[in-house]
């Protein structure tokens, strides 16, 4: 129906075509298509078969079947018929091979976008460059299954030995993560991002509002795309100058997600991926002489000896407890007691810490 080197361009996955063989065998009039844009119950979607741009809703076993709803970067199949003026059905929404998701205190979580490749961690050379906050993006990130890529906005605000002594920082803080620094205003370092993605592939920014992140797509796509913030301070709406997600393609062959800025980053993951972003921590716990140390000063404890040399930042070490933290209020939201039980013993722990921290910069 269409070729392979259509299906990588548009970032179509062999797992997502099998998926839809087998629906299209049931329903041959179905075709797949990708979200590019969602506002309330109204879809647009990119048909790969026509590469035509259409509205879609969504059925309505979606609300009584208790499916998730499509989000952006999602590919679903859709009942094609020809005619501009009717919304298209879609009939499912096909597997995601990645997924970033936040906690939402209402609904448990929230599916932010689908299918992206990377996730472009949005911040910037001033107030708003924070370790911890990375930190914890990061741990989002790792349980969305995509690659993280740490982008700091607005290098011309700061000389280049600073940003260069900033960027050392976070290197020995987060090993292994792809970090750049560029500038949407002098458009330095703008390559660096780009050439990181490839043809076919999906990149979605995230951070807080005001960071660039809309800036730098428009960089990128080479047009003034998107709403930034200076058009807006004229109507002065509000805060947040992004309020919609958005799936384009760029002139280089990669596709990009522009994210309304949040808040916090929050951690609503698996263990396992958190030992992930937190390697070094979970490989110096498993090495404690004592399988339930609970690394507060017992002998043969490998985190208070690394927290003593400072090979393991006391910050990285309390992010982490203040992660598991959330971790376990929100696993265990409807067990009041088993919840307050376990939050004394972290909140003693990390007093613990405090303390013995403050007698050792008294010694
Ligand atoms: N100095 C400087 N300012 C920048 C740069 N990039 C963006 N800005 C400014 O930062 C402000 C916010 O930019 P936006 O692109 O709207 O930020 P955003 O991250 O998309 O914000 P939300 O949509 O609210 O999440 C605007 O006033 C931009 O002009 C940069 O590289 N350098
Ligand atoms: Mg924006
Ligand atoms: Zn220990």
């Amino acid at each position: 129906m269409f070729s392979d080197s259509l299906k990588k361009l548009w970032g179509f996955h062999p797992m997502q075509d099998a998926y839809f063989h087998a629906l299209r065998e049931e329903n041959p009039s179905l075709v797949p298509a990708r979200i590019t844009f969602t506002s309330h119950d109204q879809y647009k979607t990119l048909v790969l078969a026509s590469k035509e741009e259409r509205s879609a809703k969504v059925r309505g076993h979606f609300y009584h079947g208790g499916s998730e709803l499509p989000v952006v970067g999602d590919w679903v199949a859709i009942e094609w018929s020809s005619g501009d003026h009717q919304s298209l059905p879609i009939e499912a929404v096909l597997p995601r091979f990645s997924e970033l998701r936040r906690v939402d205190n209402r609904r448990g979580y929230q599916t932010l976008v689908a299918n992206v490749d990377f996730i472009g961690l949005v911040t910037s050379f001033n107030q708003d460059l924070n370790e911890r906050r990375l930190e914890r993006g990061l741990a989002m990130i790792e349980e969305s299954r995509a690659k993280p890529i740490i982008i700091i906005n607005k290098n011309d605000l700061i000389d280049e030995p600073s940003a260069n002594q900033q960027l050392q920082v976070l290197s020995d803080r987060f090993k292994n993560v792809m970090i750049v620094s560029c500038s949407a205003q002098s458009k330095n370092g703008i390559d660096r991002v780009t050439a990181l993605l490839g043809d076919g592939q999906s990149v979605a920014f995230l951070g807080m509002s005001g960071v660039g992140k809309s800036s730098l797509i428009n960089v990128i796509l080479d047009e003034d795309h998107l709403q930034t913030k200076e058009i807006r301070l004229e109507d002065s709406r509000g805060r947040h100058t992004t309020t919609h997600r958005e799936l384009l393609l760029t002139k280089h062959g990669f596709w990009i997600i522009d994210n309304p800025g949040i808040r916090e980053f929050s951690f609503g993951g698996e263990e396992d991926s958190l030992n992930r972003t937190f390697e070094d921590v979970s490989l110096l716990m498993l090495s404690c002489r004592f399988s339930d140390c609970a690394h507060d000063g017992e002998p043969g404890c490998k985190i208070s000896e690394a927290l003593e040399t400072g090979e393991l930042s006391t910050d990285r070490w309390e992010n982490y407890l203040k992660i598991i933290r959330e971790m376990d209020f929100q696993a265990n939201k409807g067990n009041k007691a088993y919840h307050s039980q376990k939050r004394k013993v972290w909140a003693k722990r990390s007093m613990d810490l405090r303390q013995r921290l403050k007698t050792k910069e008294r010694r």
